[in-house]
């Protein structure tokens, strides 16, 4: 290999170089609230991008279509061994590229294309491998959709069976990207037994609060659970299924050759990393005070005034209603970036408004927690969120909160020692 070959980027990209430099910044100078985002520890990042980002491995451990896997097969194994540990779970396939294709692995390993799936309404939290019609679920399956109640933003598991009843899925969901509230996993597993269906919880965005005893296990009542591994649970982007024992060989099928070839074995590497660190005791500490912080910045915006979806949370993630600052989403969301507050639009329950511009915001406290933020700095941070949507049209008071957001973050380093 030449020295060409052994260019680092500042010297092969000048360009990708300026990305990633701008992208530190904006870490460094932002604060980083969408619920979905995390960021890794320093291990996590350095196997991503290691060596076994050029190695194929079609197959299992033990069993591969290529040579030269012996190291990888340590690697898949240690990711599998950990996650069980984690989770409680008898099986485990850690070779899902992302959180929609573990969702579709699953889905093809349990069901046959058409069968009814009974799952959480994208409008009122869900997600949109749960059946959108605009995704691949929402065309290979006949979905129906459970709500939330409409005065109290809850999940009503009457409603639910109901619902349940009626159309007898064979396949029930459990599982969302933006219900601020725990979920019962064992009232949803008596529903599925009741209809005679399957349950699977898609677990994505309280992974790490699970993994971190601060939300129910959705074992030993779930069939099937997938999960990201990305979100709370503070690992590369990916994802993985696991399952009670007697749908293993199923999945195992669905995962390779059905949907994927060659894992990304840097990215398998990782999740073991990332499993490591959250089965230590540190861990815990970390699952507590993202939950204590959703607690906090909750208060503190309602203290100022502000509307949220279920007026509080149980988790990582707060729904707020920006109608009364006379605003869409997708205002909100600009306008926030714009003095360094990074959260999404998104749909709040019933919602009048397009998915393009909805009434609300989706806030979250898992990467900040990283960051080592606590419940003062959240108090803080929900009144600066209001203050700034309720003088988005005043430049002066933007520049003040822009102020405020630079101090804040001064105080807390990111990623010391990173330097591109
Ligand atoms: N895109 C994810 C989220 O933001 O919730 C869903 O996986």
């Amino acid at each position: 290999m030449d020295d060409a070959f052994m260019r680092s980027v500042s010297d092969a990209d000048p360009d990708i170089h300026q990305v990633l430099i701008k992208e530190l910044k904006r870490g460094k100078e932002g604060l980083e609230m969408i619920a979905s985002e995390n960021y890794t520890s320093k291990a996590v990042m350095e196997v991503t991008g290691s060596v076994l980002t050029n190695k194929y491995s079609e197959g299992y451990p033990g069993k591969r279509y290529y040579s030269g896997n012996e190291f990888v097969d340590i690697a898949e194994n240690l990711a599998i061994e950990r996650a069980k540990q984690l989770f409680n779970a008898e099986y485990v396939n850690v070779q899902p590229h992302s959180g929609s294709t573990a969702n579709m692995e699953a889905y093809f390993a349990l069901l046959e294309l058409g069968d009814p799936i009974l799952a959480m309404s994208l409008d009122h939290g869900g997600l949109l491998t749960h059946g959108h019609f605009v995704n691949f679920s929402g065309k290979f399956y006949k979905f129906s959709h459970y709500a939330v109640d409409e005065q109290t933003h809850y999940l009503d598991m009457d409603t639910v069976r109901k619902h349940a009843l009626e159309v007898k899925p064979k396949l029930i969901v459990a599982g969302f990207s933006a219900y601020p509230r725990e979920l019962d996993f064992k009232a949803f597993r008596e529903i599925a037994d009741e209809v005679g269906a399957l349950l699977m919880a898609d677990i994505a965005h309280i992974a790490g609060l699970v993994a971190g005893g601060e939300h129910p296990n959705p074992f030993p009542h779930a069939h099937v659970v997938t999960t990201t591994t990305h979100k709370t649970l503070r690992g590369p982007r990916g994802a993985i299924i696991m399952a009670h024992e007697e749908f293993g060989k199923k999945l195992n099928s669905a995962v390779f050759p059905g949907m994927q070839g060659g894992p990304l074995d840097h990215v398998v590497a990782a999740k073991a990393v990332a499993f490591k660190e959250a089965l230590e005791p540190e861990f815990k500490n970390y699952a507590r005070q993202t939950r204590l912080n959703a607690s906090a910045l909750a208060e503190s915006l309602m203290e100022h005034g502000a509307k949220i979806s279920t007026d509080g949370t149980d988790n990582h993630l707060v729904l707020m209603d920006i109608s009364p600052y006379g605003m869409g989403g997708k205002v909100a969301e600009s306008v926030l970036d714009k003095v360094g507050i990074f959260t999404n639009k998104n749909m709040i329950p019933f919602d009048t408004r397009s998915p393009f511009d909805p009434s609300g915001i989706r806030i979250g406290t898992p990467a900040l927690t990283t960051r080592g933020l606590g419940t003062l700095e959240m108090r803080e941070i929900g009144e600066l969120i209001v203050k700034t949507l309720q003088n988005h049209e005043n430049e002066q008071q933007l520049a003040s909160v822009r102020d405020q957001v630079l101090a804040m973050c001064s105080n807390y380093p990111f990623y010391p020692g990173l330097n591109y």
